[in-house]
């Protein structure tokens, strides 16, 4: 390990990496920036236990005191959700605020950075980012797409939200050579939607082949992040059209105001949960649970494939 890195772990997570146990890690900004107090709080502790009842253990992923801590306890999540402006850190923040000192909520991309440097092969997120609408004048496209080129780390999600463009999106992570499985469907998913409209290049159902593919994949020599993705159940998700219009008129209101940049995001995620009003929070909280539940399968699946080889 890279001592210049400053890296803290909980003690279960050391314990979990020195036996060999099944980890996936979880990132802080969906607790920070992705729900509201004390929803955020309530679901950050439910989607651990998601992680917990596929089989492998939960390290929920943060920038703290200048450290990055691999593993919050329960009261790093409370602190974390309740404290009003900390900032999102993605992997090119990270050296600065690291440097600086004080408490980050990472993104996707800078949770990625953490898992591979704490030697964590899975990590879990409802929602990645991606090329942005209007990319090809604004050249918006989320770092989580280049972190995957450079992190070895297996991603389970359930593909990204439609304020995105998903057909841009998985054009990018084609030409970058970032494989994508679908579990559950033949397309590939839009968070709150159980479909995108896209089909998946892959759909494997079994947990134990999808782990076979991972391990395969890294076997080849890829030093890359592979994407696992699974739908929303249906009873949970949100209609197409609804979710279509409402990001419309998000899109329009974010240009008049002049909103840019990192901020983005956040603004259009939070105009689509006020539009899709108490439904949105549900399906929200539905999917991000239901995508660290296969994460912990997933990681428990590849844990056993790797004692095998070994045996
Ligand atoms: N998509 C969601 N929920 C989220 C995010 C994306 O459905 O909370 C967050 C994640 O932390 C993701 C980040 O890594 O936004 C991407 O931001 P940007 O587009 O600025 O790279
Ligand atoms: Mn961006």
């Amino acid at each position: 390990m890279n001592s210049a890195v400053p890296l803290v772990f909980s003690e279960e997570i050391s314990d979990a990496l020195a036996t060999g146990k099944p980890v996936v890690a979880l990132e802080s900004n969906v607790i920070t920036h992705g729900l509201p107090y004390p929803d955020n709080a309530a679901t950050a502790r439910k989607v651990e236990a998601a992680v917990r009842s596929g089989g492998a253990v939960p390290a929920t992923i943060c920038v703290d005191d200048g450290r990055i801590r691999v593993g919050m306890t329960d009261a790093d999540i409370e602190r974390f959700a309740s404290t009003p402006g900390i900032p999102k850190v993605s992997s090119r923040d990270l050296p600065v605020v690291l440097a600086r000192g004080g408490m980050g909520a990472t993104t996707v991309a800078s949770s990625l950075v953490a898992a591979e440097l704490a030697g964590i092969p899975f990590f879990a997120s409802a929602g990645i980012g991606g090329v942005h609408r209007g990319a090809e004048r604004t050249m918006d496209i989320s770092s989580d797409l280049v972190q995957f080129t450079r992190s070895k780390v297996a991603v389970v999600c359930a593909g990204a939200k439609k304020i995105l463009d998903l057909g841009l999106t998985m054009e990018y992570l084609e030409t970058q050579c970032v494989p994508i499985i679908s579990c559950g469907s033949d397309d590939f998913p839009a968070f709150y939607c159980v479909s995108s409209g896209l089909r998946s290049p892959h759909r494997i159902d079994d947990v134990a082949l999808i782990a076979a593919a991972i391990e395969t994949h890294w076997a080849l020599g890829n030093e890359n992040s592979i994407l696992i993705t699974a739908p929303i159940g249906q009873a949970d998700a949100i209609g197409d059209d609804e979710v279509e219009s409402v990001i419309a008129g998000a899109m329009a209101a974010a240009d008049a105001e002049g909103v840019r940049g990192n901020a983005i995001t956040k603004y259009l995620m939070r105009a689509v949960d006020e539009a899709t009003e108490g439904r949105s929070a549900k399906a929200n909280m539905s999917v991000l649970i239901s995508t660290a539940e296969l994460a912990g399968r997933l990681a428990a699946a590849h844990a056993e494939l790797r004692t095998k080889d070994l045996s």
